[in-house]
């Protein structure tokens, strides 16, 4: 062999040349006012000593993206800041924050009570998913905090609400429900999707766990899919190393940081999301061909009082039901131009949809009724448009009923 020192292979090159680039760079001070994004899978070890150490725990240094990476953790950062928490776990879904939760807080032969109006996917969960594992829910009437009371056994582990709910705006009262759970050891778990660390902190209102789908108004411009967790560290902690572990549901390193994005705009856009609902919901209400209005910021919504007192504002969304019924509303669904018919919402264009055969068709005729879903009801979920071009495009449709 030559004495010469070989030149990497071709291949090695591709591979491995960054690595000289690094080192050239490493000198130069990086002060990039958007957070990168650390499109990392794994980490690297100091050496055998440094790995197992982190295994056991010992030290914080980043593994392996399913558990964690730095883009994440500024996400998660910022969400346990804004929520008042003291962490927060990012996830690849809504769904898969849901799951994590549950999992965290219930095994086999446990029992959670919910609210009976929920996103369609997390009823479908709790009646199909989770009994297939041994959990049961049962879900109640979510506007009275002693249907919670009523429904609690020795084996409850996990109270799970969604306020406002999706789709038919019903709230509960949180420091309420709270209450009645710590005296039994129970959790609360508060999906605040509608309502945004904006407009709502469950955790100051007395929950334990905060959920989103980040998907909607985090995110804000419908081009990704994610969750978030917030909670005590312990929690936290557990749901990361044990659940999202196993189950998996890790967000992408390039989905953090749409939603770091997203959130720099979040107070600008849910300002304007929520002056434009009450335009909309007021022209929606004078409306003759519209017999009723869902709206918490409307006086006529029988929780408005609640509203006003826990939230710090009324939302983006919107259902309503058409004179005519179902038919009617098929008809303002298929005749809108500018809000687009799309499942999902919160993004800054207006969104449209028809949730009893669409977001809750997991729940039976008879279920929609029960909880309250006419399968009339019309949710508007109010973009960032002009006003006034949706409040047309709104009443042209209405025109062709
Ligand atoms: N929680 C609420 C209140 C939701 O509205 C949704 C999704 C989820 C959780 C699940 O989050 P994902 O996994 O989709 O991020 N809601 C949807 C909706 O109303 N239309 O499409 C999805």
């Amino acid at each position: 062999m030559s004495s010469k020192q070989r030149e990497p292979g071709f291949s090695t090159l591709c591979i491995h040349g960054k690595k000289h680039l690094d080192k050239h760079e490493s000198d130069r001070p990086i002060r990039a006012v958007s957070t990168p994004i650390f499109q990392s899978s794994t980490f690297a070890f100091e050496n055998v000593a440094h790995g197992a150490a982190v295994f056991r725990g010992e030290d914080p240094s980043y593994v392996y993206t399913r558990l964690g990476n730095p883009t994440q953790t500024a996400l998660e950062t910022e969400l346990a800041y804004l929520e008042r928490g003291e962490a927060a776990l990012a996830l690849s879904s809504g769904m898969a924050a849901a799951t994590t939760a549950v999992l965290t807080c219930c095994r086999h032969g446990e029992h959670i009570v919910s609210g009976d109006t929920l996103y369609g996917g997390t009823h479908q969960l709790f009646t199909q998913t989770l009994p297939r594992m041994g959990i049961e829910v049962t879900e109640v009437p979510a506007d009275d905090p002693q249907n919670f009371a009523n429904a609690i056994t020795d084996k409850t582990r996990l109270i799970y609400l969604e306020s406002p709910a999706n789709p038919t705006l019903v709230l509960t009262d949180i420091g309420a429900v709270a209450e009645i759970a710590h005296a039994k050891g129970i959790p609360v778990l508060v999906d605040n999707t509608f309502c945004t660390p904006y407009l709502q902190n469950p955790l100051e209102l007395g929950a334990d766990i905060v959920l989103h789908s980040a998907t909607k108004y985090i995110g804000g411009h419908g081009d990704t899919v994610a969750g978030i967790l917030v909670g005590k560290q312990d929690w936290i902690m557990t749901a990361r190393m044990e659940i999202l572990r196993d189950v998996g549901g890790c967000i992408s390193p390039f989905n953090a940081w749409l939603l770091l994005r997203g959130l720099k705009t979040l107070p600008v856009r849910m300002d304007r999301h929520m002056e434009s609902a009450l335009e909309v919901a007021q022209f929606l209400s004078y409306h003759p061909k519209v017999s009723e209005v869902i709206y918490p910021g409307l006086k006529t919504h029988p929780q408005h009082d609640l509203a006003a007192r826990q939230q710090r504002g009324f939302g983006g969304m919107i259902s309503f039901m058409v004179e005519g019924g179902r038919a009617a509303g098929e008809i303002v669904m298929d005749n809108v131009k500018l809000c687009t018919l799309a499942v999902s919402l919160g993004d800054v264009d207006t969104l449209i949809e028809h949730p009893a055969s669409m977001t809750h068709s997991t729940y039976g005729e008879d279920e929609l009724r029960t909880v309250g879903i006419d399968p009339a009801m019309v949710r508007l979920s109010v973009g960032l448009e002009n006003v006034k071009d949706i409040i047309a495009d709104l009443r042209q449709a209405l025109a062709k009923c």
